[in-house]
């Protein structure tokens, strides 16, 4: 069982920069259910994705598979599918430990292989579904581009990438809305006002997002030719991107 996230409920003397370490993945369900809008339905989306996406005797990949919640995702869209074979990366150890543990405790014939590396550092191959959920934002943005075209070369065609990201806007006053927004909908999932200021300054210089536009640009480059935002909510959403 997931424990509540009160890491920042009370004042820090110092905040440090947000790390994937053991106090948040004891939190980590909890605390991104209330945090990213539309998660959960994001995650069983992935679901029905893979149902179309994937194709027999392929790879899929969870990239910064934090707990694998995407990843069991992938493996329930993979009943009809045979010779398939899921790989979940996350650079986080205890994240990968975790991670481990759960994605083995419900049984199934897929495989999946965790493996705790930098998701830079993993070449892509043979892939029908490749999911970045919520982890692109967390690379330095010149690592971005390469990622996704290793992402691109590894696909078969008509293979896809699902990209979901918090994103800035270049329009300041839709921007500050949909900040705003967002802040009402952790308020509204119990995060006092001390619990939202200290994590906003734990992930500064740790989560750099892009615009949307940043995005489709960077795909484009990548590769991709056919790319659309398939959700959004407030300042969260998830791009599909089709080779
Ligand atoms: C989910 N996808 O539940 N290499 C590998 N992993 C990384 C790297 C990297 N370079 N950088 C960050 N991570 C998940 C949620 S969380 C999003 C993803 C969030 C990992 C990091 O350790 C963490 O587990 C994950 O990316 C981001 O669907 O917490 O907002």
């Amino acid at each position: 069982m997931s424990k509540t996230d009160n890491i920042y409920s009370k004042p820090l003397e110092q905040v440090n920069g947000f790390s994937f370490d053991e106090q948040v993945v004891q939190v980590f369900p909890d605390m991104i259910k209330r945090s990213v809008p539309g998660y959960e339905q994001i995650i069983s989306t992935i679901g029905m994705i893979t149902e179309r996406c994937a194709k027999d005797d392929t790879n899929l990949y969870d990239l910064g598979c934090s707990l694998g919640a995407a990843t069991l995702s992938i493996r329930r869209g993979l009943d009809n599918k045979s010779g398939c074979h899921i790989i979940a990366v996350d650079n986080s150890p205890a994240m990968v430990e975790r991670c481990q543990q759960t994605i083995h405790a419900y049984k199934s014939d897929i495989p999946v292989s965790v493996l705790c590396d930098d998701i830079c550092n993993v070449k892509i191959e043979n892939a029908s579904v490749v999911v970045l959920n919520f982890t692109l934002q967390f690379l330095t943005p010149e690592k971005r581009l390469a990622l996704l075209t290793n992402i691109y070369n590894g696909l078969i065609p008509g293979g896809a990438l699902v990209l979901s990201e918090k994103f800035v806007f270049d329009d300041p006053i839709s921007h500050q809305l949909l900040i705003d927004l967002h802040l009402d909908f952790k308020r509204s999932h119990g995060y006092s006002e001390l619990e939202i200021s200290q994590k906003r300054s734990s992930l500064e210089n740790v989560l750099i997002a892009d615009t949307v536009k940043q995005h489709y640009d960077r795909l484009q480059q990548a590769g991709f030719t056919h790319s659309n935002l398939w959700y959004q909510c407030f300042n969260f959403g998830s791009i599909i991107s089709i080779k």
